[in-house]
């Protein structure tokens, strides 16, 4: 069960080749997904070798081969974490009763949409980023970056298999019209709001890939506990592929902001853009941007979606076999935080209707782990300063707050403070550009940026000079 089939056209470890019609439809779907990644996967390097990890097994111990592979050659396929025979459905309407193998016919629009919704973000960030090699700060995060982008090529494949394999006609459309949406597109865009958001510099990467993609940790922690057990298989083996993304991201920011540090250090100064550091401040206003639209990805604070996904047992909790409540909530409380006029207040509103608001907490705190780590590091060059979290109700498009003008700190502001302090906020044009200055592809081995340290050490025990990428031509900037 636990390895994989690489002899077959499309490798899969859910036995493809005994249902024909299944695996017709996905080699027809096959040429078009290469054609989406040829047009909108990433600009260049399609020839270069990559050292990439491919999945070759589904168990925990050895699921990985790293090699050199050209990306249009990556073995995307279709992996199930191992089934078990006996799993129960853990919360809802039908706690207890055995999980769905098929899709239950009433849910099939609700489960059809998440579905979609979680597909449709892969192909997005992939989309988001194709301009980024051009700039890389060193051949190791090049090859970070097209290790996350052929992941989430592979995401995309885990949504497209389950939309083939079990909503018959309108899946296989489904399935089409995720090649054919473009992230920020006016006339098709994506479906959420933060994947129209533009990549435009890597320093927006490391934030994406740290706060966004922790929304996709999230996410799928919360479908891995559905009741329809494909929808939770892909999930989970999902989530071991995700962690990646998130130390991208962390180990990211976190690079930036020891040579931030460094600079301000040696040269006495917090104004470190003039030795083509990014100072902290910019870096705030980087991390409020990035945080604020990945809390909106969790919806309404107060959300009848949410509370059916749950009644109905298509998606849970986080770690909702670990908690010790009665899996139905259908008495519970939660605590919200709310705009009421023009103060904030926390209300305890009913547990169900507040399952978003709940997931977002358990975000927030994650969130706030990965900033106390970055914060040691400033603190460790003895330098007084703190990154923190913008409060929720910060720049939001969605819920409560995207009424109201509500500055970092959480006091709601007039427009005209808003207007007028925005720039203090939130980036602009000329931070942008500013980081957009310092980027400059630096492509031979064992060489960083000036803006950013080096990680501490290299992919899979490989050394920081290592040839994570065998270029073919150097990029153009
Ligand atoms: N932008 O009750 P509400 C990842 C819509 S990331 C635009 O508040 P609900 C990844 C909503 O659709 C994880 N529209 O929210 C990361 C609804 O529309 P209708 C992706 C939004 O439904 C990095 C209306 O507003 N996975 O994997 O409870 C790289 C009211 O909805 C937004 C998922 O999201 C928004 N931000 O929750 C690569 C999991 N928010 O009904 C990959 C699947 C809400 O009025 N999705 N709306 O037409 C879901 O569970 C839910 O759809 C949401 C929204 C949590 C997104």
């Amino acid at each position: 069960m636990g390895s994989v089939d690489y002899l077959e056209r499309i490798p899969n470890n859910v036995s493809l080749r005994e249902n024909r019609r299944l695996l017709r439809a996905l080699e027809e779907w096959q040429p078009r997904f290469l054609d989406w990644w040829r047009e909108m996967g990433p600009l260049g390097f399609q020839a270069d070798q990559v050292y990439l990890r491919t999945a070759v097994s589904v168990e925990p111990e050895g699921w990985a081969v790293f090699d050199y592979v050209r990306m249009p050659e990556y073995r995307w396929g279709i992996f199930l974490a191992p089934a078990d025979s006996d799993r129960r459905i853990a919360f809802g309407d039908h706690l207890g009763h055995p999980a769905w193998q098929e899709v239950p016919g009433e849910y099939r629009g609700a489960l059809r949409r998440l579905i979609v919704t979680q597909g449709d973000t892969e192909p997005a960030s992939v989309e988001q980023q194709r301009h980024l090699g051009r700039t890389c700060p060193s051949l190791y995060d090049l090859r970070n970056l097209f290790q996350v982008n052929v992941e989430e090529g592979r995401h995309l494949w885990a949504m497209v298999y389950l939309l083939h394999a079990y909503f018959g006609r309108d899946g296989r459309e489904e399935a089409e019209a995720l090649l054919q949406r473009r992230s920020g597109d006016r006339d098709r865009p994506r479906i959420l709001g933060a994947f129209n958001e533009r990549t435009p510099d890597w320093l927006s990467f490391f934030m994406f890939t740290f706060f966004t993609d922790r929304d996709g940790k999230y996410q799928l922690a919360s479908l891995q506990e559905s009741g329809f057990d494909p929808l939770s298989r892909t999930c989970r083996f999902m989530l071991t592929e995700e962690a990646h993304h998130m130390f991208v991201g962390e180990t990211g920011v976190g690079r930036v902001v020891q040579r931030t540090c460094e600079l301000m250090r040696r040269h006495r100064t917090d104004d470190v853009r003039r030795y083509g550091g990014i100072d902290l401040a910019t870096l705030q206003r980087y991390i409020n941007f990035h945080y604020s639209v990945s809390l909106d990805l969790f919806g309404s604070e107060i959300s009848t979606n949410a509370a059916n996904y749950y009644t109905y047992g298509l998606k849970g909790r986080f770690e909702e076999t670990k908690k010790a409540d009665d899996h139905r909530l259908q008495d519970q409380s939660y605590p919200v935080t709310l705009l009421e006029g023009d103060r904030i207040v926390t209300r305890e509103l009913p547990a169900l209707t507040a399952l978003n608001e709940r997931l977002r907490d358990d975000y927030i705190a994650d969130c706030q782990r990965g900033v106390d780590r970055w914060n040691a590091i400033i603190k460790k060059h003895g330098i007084d300063v703190e990154l923190r979290l913008p409060h929720r109700g910060f720049h939001r498009a969605i819920g409560t707050f995207a009424e109201a003008r509500i500055a970092p700190d959480g006091r709601v502001v007039s427009q005209a403070e808003w207007d007028a302090r925005r720039h203090e906020w939130l980036p602009s044009e000329q931070d942008a550009a500013f980081v957009q200055s310092l980027m400059h592809p630096v492509v031979e081995p064992g060489r960083f940026a000036g803006w950013i340290a080096p990680p501490g050490r290299g992919i899979n025990g490989q050394p920081l000079d290592f040839q994570y990428v065998k270029l073919t031509r150097a990029p153009e900037a």
